[in-house]
This record gives structure tokens, sequence and C-alpha cells, in this order.
């Protein structure tokens, strides 16, 4: 490493952020030495109806397997994101909605106008038959009544599933199917970019899929003309005119359940990822304080979606939590031009930007000169989340964007961990451009090698936390022996990530990537095994292997094998067929990149097919196909080599 490639805390952060590099160092120490007194003292910061008098009491062995934080706590999460600011705050602006289009006029809501939104969207969800422990599914575009749906069920202790707007009427039947949802918000439609999509003739098709479904509450977005099923459909407006804006929050364990998000793993099926609601808050608060050294009056923009975890703990619950002005934004970011995000920065004053590299990627692409001719004058800290930053991104997003003068936060974490886990504070920590840099407070992040042995110094290996922390998941929804399986029975007594990492001499952590079959496309999640068996779904094809390749922008591509049933033939007119398929199928994001004919794949003798290999030749790197000798049939492999698609 040599001295070019590190950016020093700058001289003003050091003095005035929140942590400098000596409280960093007695605070991280501190929560390892002492979990006990650090997490109740840091558990402060909630509003409780109970404060509660344990900490973590947690176990990742499998004969006592549990995880629970504060567990003798009452809270309400709503109420913390809400009602406790109205008294210091109420006039203050909790949410700025920036539309799809320039054209149209941004919208404000204050704490006060946020509290009577939530308190009636909970009664029309109450109204609905909504009570404590049922789930809502909430499958809606990036408008504010997205973020009130989210709220509304905190506040009444419904329990969310966000499905992304972007997945197909399939995948969003089977996230409702998994959790049993009985009702299902969502919009007429949603707009990205200039386009619509069909949220409301997505759930038509997805409701008839799901028995337990029995009311569907539309928002009005767009107005366009949408079918409502009597007795079932009911118009939001309709319904928020009869039900009062007083709702009282309902009191929670810290333990119940905020919501369940659907993630991609390993195998064909998505995991519903359960959070809970104290250690959760808790969690997404004190990271949204520390990572972005966040104080009051301060526009903090996260352009990430509702759909993913980063915009339920960034765009929602951390900052609100933390009585911030959190911007959320319809739009994509290169619409109506390459400039957008910038403007977007210029127009309400956003100091704090938090964003994707393959947004940054894509950006870049276009040239300075649609950032150059915006000013950006406002911003002070700048962030990514999601998938590994390359230096190049790195320094465009530092020099070109920041103009050198915002550290920029690289924050690593998962959907199961609830927040940032390694991370930069930025009064605290020297930046090295695509390094995570250093663990959060009470995050004890270790490398193993493939048999579990602790690796120390600078190294390589597989990334485990080796004690728990109060935003981590609690179970999978409906499968608490999958939860154990995935994450605890790998590496027993720690929990294993999925990604592989570097340490350095500095002991900085640099993720490499997922170690297992997941792909990340554009920061979202991808299990290979899900775009397999949409794949096979298609009467044509008989077997389907699909991997990773490396992308300009999306990081990560979906190169997919594909072998077809006998006297199917291959064609370009199939190829765009299958894509299309696919697209239809899980949705957009899971479009395959490259599709390859293959008449036969690599297996060993045991009928397992060698990824390594495909993965090889899917990269170009067919120079070292390492062992083929063990399969079945070698010489498959030169047929991929030979017809490998660029
Ligand atoms: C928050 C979120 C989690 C996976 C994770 C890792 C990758 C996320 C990263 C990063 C390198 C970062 N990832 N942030 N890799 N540097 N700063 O993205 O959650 O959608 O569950 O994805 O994303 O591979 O395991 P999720």
């Amino acid at each position: 490493m040599t001295d070019a490639s590190i950016y020093p805390v700058p001289a003003e952060w050091k003095t005035k952020a929140k942590v400098d590099a000596a409280r960093y160092a007695q605070l991280h120490g501190r929560s390892l030495a002492d979990p006990g007194g650090f997490w109740l003292e840091q558990a402060r910061r909630l509003d409780w109806i109970k404060r509660p008098e344990i900490a973590g009491d947690w176990s990742f062995d499998e004969k006592d397997f549990h995880i629970n934080w504060f567990a003798d706590g009452k809270l309400n999460v709503a109420a913390n994101c809400i009602d406790r600011h109205l008294a210091t705050r109420g006039d203050q602006t909790a949410i700025i909605w920036e539309p799809d289009d320039p054209a149209e006029q941004p919208r404000r809501y204050t704490y006060a106008q946020l509290h009577k939104e939530v308190c009636r969207f909970a009664n029309v969800l109450k109204a609905a038959g909504a009570k404590k422990g049922d789930r809502v599914t909430i499958y809606m575009p990036m408008i504010p009544e997205a973020a009130f749906a989210l709220l509304a069920c905190a506040r009444i202790g419904a329990i969310h599933s966000v499905v992304f707007g972007g997945f197909s009427p399939d995948a969003l039947a089977g996230r409702i199917q998994d959790c049993d949802s009985t009702i299902v918000v969502t919009a007429d439609e949603g707009r990205r970019g200039g386009k619509k999509v069909p949220l409301k003739a997505n759930v038509d098709q997805a409701a008839p899929l799901c028995p337990s479904l029995e009311k569907v509450v539309v928002v009005r977005a767009t107005g366009g003309g949408v079918d409502m099923e009597p007795g079932r459909d009911a118009w939001y407006h309709d319904l928020a005119g009869m039900v009062a804006d007083e709702c009282p929050p309902e009191p929670m364990g810290a333990e119940d359940p905020l919501f369940i998000l659907y993630t991609s793993g390993s195998t064909g099926k998505p995991k519903g990822v359960l959070h809970t609601s104290g250690g959760y808050l808790l969690w997404a608060s004190l990271t949204h304080e520390m990572v972005f050294d966040y104080r009051p009056g301060q526009i903090y923009w996260c352009a990430a979606d509702i759909g993913w975890v980063t915009g339920h703990s960034y765009i929602v619950y951390g900052p609100l939590a933390n009585g911030a002005t959190t911007l959320m934004y319809e739009g994509v970011p290169n619409w109506p031009s390459a400039s957008r995000i910038w403007e977007v920065v210029d127009r309400h004053q956003v100091e704090i930007l938090y964003t994707a590299p393959t947004a940054l990627r894509a950006l870049m692409k276009e040239g300075d000169d649609f950032v150059a001719k915006t000013s950006r004058k406002s911003l002070k800290l700048l962030g990514t989340v999601g998938e590994p930053i390359n230096p190049e991104a790195w320094r465009w997003y530092h020099e070109v964007v920041g103009e050198g003068r915002c550290p920029i936060v690289d924050t690593w974490w998962q959907t199961e961990t609830g927040g940032a886990m390694i991370t930069p504070l930025p009064g605290a920590v020297d930046l090295k451009p695509g390094s995570a840099t250093k663990p959060f407070f009470g995050i004890e992040p270790q490398l193993v090698d493939g048999e579990g042995h602790l690796l120390s110094g600078a190294t390589e290996g597989n990334l485990v936390i080796a004690r728990s922390w109060p935003g981590q998941m609690r179970t999978v929804w409906g499968d608490h022996a999958r939860f154990f399986q995935t994450y605890f029975s790998t590496y027993p007594g720690k929990y294993f990530t999925g990604d592989g990492c570097r340490r350095d001499e500095d002991g900085y952590y640099w993720i490499t990537g997922r170690v297992d079959d997941v792909i990340n496309v554009s920061g979202h999640r991808m299990g290979t095994a899900e775009v397999e068996s949409a794949l096979v779904l298609h009467g044509k094809v008989a077997e389907a292997a699909v991997v990773g390749m490396p992308h300009d922008i999306k990081g990560q591509g979906i190169y997919a094998y594909v072998t077809l049933n006998a006297n199917c033939e291959a064609s370009e007119d199939l190829r765009s067929e299958l894509k299309q398929w696919v697209r239809t199928e899980i949705g957009p994001i899971a479009t395959p990149d490259a599709i390859q004919f293959a008449p036969g794949l690599p297996k060993t003798r045991s009928g397992k097919i060698m990824r390594r290999i495909l993965r090889k030749i899917a990269e170009g790197d067919v120079s070292s196909l390492g062992d083929t000798s063990t399969l079945a049939d070698p010489s498959v492999v030169d047929d991929l080599v030979a017809n490998r698609v660029a």
C-alpha cells in the first residue's frame, strides 16, 4: 500500500466530527470488553415504554441457539420515529419527496404532518383487518405513502414485508404466500425514468395464487386506470376519508417482529429475513448517526429503493429515529439526464449522499460534464453501499463529485445485519479506496479458511462475525432450521457472511465478493439457483447453470449456460426469448446478460455441476481451468470454451 492510496481524515473532520480516532478506539474497545454495559447505555438513545435491563442474550451454538437483545424492553418503533420528535421538531421537515419528473414539484412533510399521515394509514390498515403480528405486503413505488405504510405497520405491530416494485407477479406471489400476508398495499402504477410500472395489474395477477390474501389497498399515484375487484380491493383515499388521524402506538416487546424482507441465498427460494423491533431500531439509528455524522437540520439523501434493506434502514428507520430530514427519490440516476442526481443535490441542498457503486459507474461513463455543470457545494459527506467499489469509481466520486472535500464512507453490510457493520466513521478513520475499513462498535470480524481455522494478521479468507450485535436478523420466516443451517453451521459458533475478505497490514477489511452461489448485480443480490429455476421452467430448457461474469457497470452480470431439450434448436430468437422469459418470471434485474447454449455441462461423476469451471469460462479466463480430470465427460469443456459468448 503506497501513501498515495491513503486519504487521511480532513483536518476539520478531526476536530468537528462526533467520533475521532481516539474515541473510536475507546468506544470500539469498550463495546467488546463490556458489551452489556455498552449496549444498555446505547439503548438510552431510544424512547422506551419500558427501558430494558438486559442487553444481549445469545448463543450461536447449535445446542442452545438463540439471539435476543433488550428482551425485557418495550417500545414502539413508529413512536420512536415520529411521536417523540413532535415536541421539539414538529414543524421540521421529516421527509422531502423528489418526484420522477423534475418538472413536477417536490413534496415535504413535517414531523407533525408525518404523524397524521402515519396514524391515518395505520387506521386504514386496522379497518382492513390488520392486527398485531399480521403480515402486510407492501408493493409500492418510491412515493411518501410507501414510508407511511411501513411506519403504519410498525405503529400497530403488523409485520411488513416490502417487495421491490421491480419484481414480477410470480415473485410477488411467492413472497405473499411464504408469509401468508392478509393485506397487500400497492399503488395504481409506479414511475421510474419516465416509464410506468403496472403495480396494481401485477397484484391482480399474483392475487389468485395467494389464498391468505384478503384485502388490497391501492394508493392513487399516477391516476392510471386499474381494475378494482369488489370486496377485495379498496382505494386508500376512500378508506382514509373514513378514519381518524390519531392512532395510539401499540406497545411492542423489543423482540417482537418488525419486518420480513426477502433476500436471495444459495438455494432457489428467497429467504424471509426477519428483524425485530428494539435491536434493529437501535442499530439503524446508531449507525445512521455515527457513520454519517448526522446532525439535526442536515438534508440527508439515501438514493436507494425502499424495496431493499438499505431503504428500510437508511431512508426510513435510522434517519427518522434520529429526527433527520430524509430525502426520498422516486426516479432513476440517469433520467432525464446523467445530471439528475447532482441537480437533486442542488435543488434540496443535500449535505450527505449515500448511493451504490453501480450508479456511480454508470454516471462516470457519461463523462464529467454532467457533474461539472452542477454546484454540489452543499455536499459534505458521501457514502456507498451494495458491492465492492472499484478504486477508479471511488476516486471519481471523491475528486469529481465531492471535489476532494468530502470523505467517502464505504459501508459493508447485508440484509441480515440490519445496518452497517464494517465502515469508516468519517472523523476517525483514514480512507483507502475500495476498503470498507474498520468494524463498527460491537462488531468482531474474523477471517477463517475453508476448514474454519482462524487466520490472523494480513491475510485473506471467509468473513465471519464472532459475536451477536443488536441489528442481527433473528430467523428465516417460517424456517428457523434454515436460519441456523445457512449462517451458523459452516463455521460453528460464528455467523458466516457468505463474503470473502482480505485484511491488510493496517487491519483494514477489503470485501472481495460472495463466496457462495450468490451474484451481485448492480448491488442487488441474485441467487444463481433462482435464475436456473426460472430457466428450466421454459418448455425447451432441459438444464441450466448460472454464474456471475465481470460487468463494467453492474459489477457482475448474469451468465447462463443452457442445455436444450432433444430436438429443440438453438437460435438467436430463442436466446432473446429466454432472456425475456427470466425477466417475466423474476423481474428485470434477473435478466441474463449472456446465454450460452451448451450441449452438456461439466459434471462430476456424482452429477454435481462444476461451477468453478463455468465461472472461469464466463470470465474469459480459459487458460487456468484447473483440474478437469474428475469430470464425467471432460470433452464438454472444449465445447464450452469454443462456444463462449463474448
Ligand atoms: C446492504 C446490502 C449484501 C451483500 C454483501 C456483500 C455486498 C454490500 C458492500 C458489499 C463490498 C460494500 N456488499 N455492501 N460488498 N463493499 N460496501 O447491500 O445488503 O442486498 O443483502 O447485500 O452485498 O457481498 O454480502 P444486501
